[in-house]
């Protein structure tokens, strides 16, 4: 067996988890074949923390199924780099010591890390990945040392186990959702950040109020164990020694937060002796972190903005569920009245969950369009769509492009302002099913 059943919550333990999503049985959506064919199929249902509202899945796929050769690559799209770009900046501005190391946790094909190494000063990188293909590509294009420092790559998961060097700024965009085992996950962050300086880790994930807001159920597959509220994040850095001591909202994937975090207890060294110009009787003198980082007004405006929303109440996720069914019903139906005009653009994760959560295939949508090298001539899993380059558009003019990565849609448009003028328009199912 590839997968197993969650009992228990993830970040409390609790065993009351009710079910509020069931979307049915559907295909890994990252596994791409090269050929039109039958795929294994897997439940996908989110269950509810009553205890500290933790929203999961009710399995868990071996992760060496979904990430030993990802095709996903982040750098891809140009909306993503200026994010990572404005990250990089951000964080420099917090700890801006000219020489630092970064650890880049999922680091994929090495986006973020080229910002700090465009940004910052002095370096000593680290990106870790545990998908063979990302790495090798990461190294070929970005593996250095030179006068200002050097980037490094590793394929290995992040996990309990890991073994990381100190880091005094350690990231992880899109990574915790991923991840069964969280405690162990933070556990290892906590040991590699330093233990004396400036040290935090910024993580980043997409937002649940934000996905019940857009009705983004499309976000819902395999790869994404957990949605996040904040209060349940914050509980989880609490368990494992680390304090969030600043919250961000942002737009990227279609909202998600940046938590700021660090060790509740740092360390200095005192020395009482200075006499004998040795170091014998030197202390390491523990302290509290809120000296040096302390707490932003937005971690409380945060916790009470959630509360004012009803999240930590079932009826919120039932309501959502119901907004679900109707989506999905009106997608199916527009995409067969005019499936003969429509290609798909960018086959996302989530894109092609829509697909099999709508029952559709290449009858529907003839071919979904994506500049992601590793995805053009494959075709999507269980659907059997072929993915092709962006050339396809110019040979087949179509008349409606479906946006499948709505969260890129302002760039997708960008990049095909020649596609209105022929009379045509975009389609998307989020927020609602319409024609734009
Ligand atoms: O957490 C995850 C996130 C952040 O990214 C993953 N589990 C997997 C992935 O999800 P996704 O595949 O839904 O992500 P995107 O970034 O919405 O996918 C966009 C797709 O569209 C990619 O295959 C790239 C492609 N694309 C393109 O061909 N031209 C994207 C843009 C912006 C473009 O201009």
């Amino acid at each position: 067996m590839d997968y197993k059943k969650v009992k228990l919550c993830r970040i409390c333990g609790s065993k009351r988890l009710r079910k509020y999503l069931d979307l049915g049985k559907v295909p890994l959506a990252n596994s791409l074949v090269t050929r039109p064919q039958e795929v294994k199929k897997y439940p996908i249902q989110v269950l509810f923390c009553e205890d500290c509202s933790l929203s999961q899945l009710s399995i868990v796929v071996d992760p060496k199924v979904l990430y030993t050769n990802y095709p996903y690559h982040s750098s891809v799209s140009e909306t993503f780099k200026e994010h990572c770009r404005e990250m990089a900046e951000e964080i420099n501005l917090i700890n801006s010591d000219k020489l630092k190391t970064v650890i880049d946790i999922a680091c994929n094909d090495g986006c973020l890390l080229n910002e700090f190494r465009e940004t910052g000063g002095f370096f000593w990188h680290i990106g870790i990945d545990p998908s063979q293909n990302l790495i090798s590509e990461a190294k070929s294009k970005f593996q250095e040392v030179n006068n200002k420092g050097h980037l490094d790559f590793r394929c290995e998961f992040w996990s309990k186990e890991v073994k990381a060097p100190r880091a005094q700024v350690i990231t992880a965009t899109n990574v915790l959702a991923h991840v069964d085992d969280v405690r162990g996950f933070l556990d290892s962050v906590y040991e590699s950040l330093c233990l004396n300086k400036k040290s935090f880790c910024v993580v980043e994930f997409p937002y649940l109020i934000d996905l019940l807001d857009s009705n983004a159920f499309d976000t819902i597959y395999h790869e994404h164990l957990s949605y996040f509220l904040f209060k349940p994040v914050q509980k989880l850095f609490d368990m494992c020694g680390m304090r969030i001591f600043k919250v961000n909202r942002v737009k990227i994937h279609g909202g998600s937060l940046r938590v700021y975090a660090c060790r509740k207890k740092l360390f200095r060294i005192e020395s009482t002796d200075n006499s004998t110009g040795k170091n014998y009787n030197d202390k390491m003198i523990e302290y509290d972190s809120t000296e040096i980082l302390p707490e932003d007004k937005s971690v409380k405006d945060m916790l009470k903005l959630e509360k004012n929303y009803g999240v930590y109440k079932i009826k919120e996720y039932l309501k959502f569920s119901k907004r679900v069914n109707k989506i999905r019903k009106d997608f199916k139906s527009l995409i067969s009245r005019l499936k003969n005009k429509v290609i798909g653009y960018g086959a996302s994760a989530k894109g092609l969950s829509l697909i099999n959560y709508c029952n559709m295939d290449a009858t529907h949508i003839p071919a979904i369009v994506d500049e992601t090298p590793a995805k053009q001539g494959k075709f999507t899993a269980g659907s059997n769509i072929p993915i092709m380059g962006y050339d396809h558009f110019t040979v087949t003019k179509p008349d409606y492009i479906v946006l499948f990565a709505w969260n890129f849609a302002e760039e997708m448009k960008r990049k095909t302002s020649w596609h209105p003028k022929s009379g045509g328009e975009y389609i998307v199912a989020i927020p609602e099913v319409r024609i734009e």
